[in-house]
């Protein structure tokens, strides 16, 4: 947060031991924090249900899907979305749970950007 310092009195710029007011200078509006969110690879996955996975909690066309599956494929890794905490924890907790209801090994974590 920025501050002005105001001083009463001369104006010469030098403590003269007069009272000061310090004032915002900039209303505090933080943006809160973003998260992005990891899709990993593994040995295990089909692709085609990583394709699935990225349509269905990620909203990406067929063929945004498969390029990305393609980079974590081979990468390891790679950053499916960028969201609030609140929305990254939701996401990570779908696709978590969604590979282990189809008994897939397929990992989402992620992290503060
Ligand atoms: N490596 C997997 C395979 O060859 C495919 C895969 C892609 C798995 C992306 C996970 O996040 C992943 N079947």
């Amino acid at each position: 947060m920025q501050h002005l310092v105001i001083m009463s009195g001369s104006d010469d710029g030098k403590d003269d031991g007069d009272a000061s007011v310090i004032v915002d200078t900039k209303p505090k509006t933080k943006r809160p924090p973003l998260y992005k969110v990891l899709l990993l690879n593994d040995d295990y996955t089909p692709m085609e249900f990583v394709v699935a996975v990225l349509e269905r909690f990620f909203g990406m066309s067929h063929a945004q899907a498969f390029e990305i599956m393609l980079t974590v494929h081979k990468k390891g890794v790679a950053v499916v979305g960028v969201f609030s905490h609140e929305i990254a924890e939701t996401k990570v907790a779908q696709v978590m749970d969604f590979a282990r209801r189809h008994q897939h090994p397929l990992q989402c974590t992620m992290e503060k950007e």
